[in-house]
């Protein structure tokens, strides 16, 4: 197949309820789409990046230019494409994964949608619906956190994440075990702490997390690895794993037992899967992380989470969680705590133009068929 088009999309979403993290508080997400046309078929990716290079090194603008600069007229160049072959075309540019991942996402759509064949059954999944989770972003109190982790309960949500942070970590933890009992429980750290606060961290053991994720800075292995050593709670790394020779490094550090998988992060869901491959062969269980996605990158997602190692409830989340308009025509729903895996061709949703519309800033096409 050959690329025929692509459209770059900004777009601004307003969130159900301000999400604050150890790096700041999002009041609405915005965020890039990309649209390709292969032979004139058209597949929808999402980029995970957010507006500020605060979860990872990359951002929306940056991302933007990466894509239309780089990136797309390389994939435009080449006579036969399938997502396949996108990592290897676009391995020669450094880094800037999530913005690779957005394209193999797009183009791995459009190639299915032709073949017929949905994203679960090309990755292997062995699953047709996935056990949901929610992360629970910091609050401006203990009442309001209960009263939060309360109506994620009582929608069913199978396993609370707490977002934690120095001066928000101990309390919040144990208002949340003491209120809600024997809940699937466990925290995220997003790189808040460093090795000088082992003891500290220590005090969570007594509640019986499910792990704690990424405590340090990224580059951190082996102080993770120091300390996984001093802590009962599973240590689980989200920012720390770029790809699955990472992943195969921090597993044997000791760095982390359990890893979450987000294809933007690894640059894509290929990468994804052989991350996944490496933690089943090594025995480490994996679960599904998220970055505030539409229903385009939540589709993907479920297909993801719905392969075999997948052990843990992700942080696959219906689309209220966070949004009240979803841009799909079918938001995910939770039913009985788990999310249908979508099982049309390619990502198995469609794309609701009206709602699409109503959210976005900007649209381009970046590239169009020359005959
Ligand atoms: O660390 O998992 C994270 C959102 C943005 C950036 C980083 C993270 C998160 C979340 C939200 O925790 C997960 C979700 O999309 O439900
Ligand atoms: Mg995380």
């Amino acid at each position: 197949m050959k690329l025929t088009a692509a459209e770059l999309l900004q777009v601004r979403m307003p969130l159900v309820a301000p999400f604050e993290t150890s790096f700041g508080v999002q009041n609405e997400r915005d965020l890039l789409l990309v649209r390709v046309e292969l032979d004139g078929q058209s597949g929808w990716g999402e980029c995970v990046t957010l507006p500020d290079p605060v979860y990872s090194p990359e951002f929306n603008e940056a991302a933007a230019v990466t894509i239309r600069q780089f990136l797309l007229p390389s994939l435009a160049a080449a006579d036969t494409l399938t997502a396949a072959r996108v990592g290897t075309i676009l391995a020669k540019f450094k880094g800037h994964r999530m913005a690779k991942a957005a394209l193999e996402l797009a183009v791995l759509d459009a190639e299915l949608r032709v073949a017929g064949m949905s994203m679960a059954a090309y990755l292997g999944a062995v699953r047709d619906r996935v056990p949901s989770g929610v992360s629970v972003g910091i609050q401006p109190s203990i009442p309001a956190l209960l009263d939060t982790v309360q109506g994620y309960l009582d929608a069913g949500y199978l396993r609370v994440k707490l977002k934690i942070k120095p001066g928000w970590d101990i309390e919040p933890v144990r208002a949340v075990r003491e209120r809600f009992g024997d809940i699937l429980l466990q925290v995220d750290a997003n790189t808040a702490y460093t090795l000088a606060d082992a003891r500290h961290l220590a005090r969570l053991d007594e509640f019986g997390l499910l792990l704690i994720e990424q405590p340090l800075e990224d580059e951190d292995l082996t102080q993770h690895a120091d300390l996984a050593r001093s802590l009962a709670t599973p240590v689980c790394l989200d920012e720390s794993i770029t790809s699955a020779k990472v992943a195969a490094d921090a597993i044997r550090l000791g760095a982390t037992s359990v890893v979450n998988i987000k294809a933007g992060r690894v640059g894509g869901y290929l990468e994804a899967r052989r991350v996944h491959d490496v933690c089943a062969a090594n025995g480490v269980p994996v679960w599904c992380g998220g970055m505030l996605e539409t229903g385009i990158g939540r589709a993907a997602n479920m297909a993801l989470a719905a392969l075999p190692g997948f052990a843990l409830p992700g942080d696959t989340s219906a689309s209220d969680r966070f949004y009240t308009h979803d841009i799909i025509t079918d938001p995910f729903v939770l039913d009985d705590g788990h999310i249908a895996v979508p099982a049309g061709p390619g990502l198995g949703v469609e794309v609701d133009a009206e709602a699409l519309a109503a959210v976005t800033v900007s649209r381009e096409m970046v590239l169009s068929h020359q005959v």
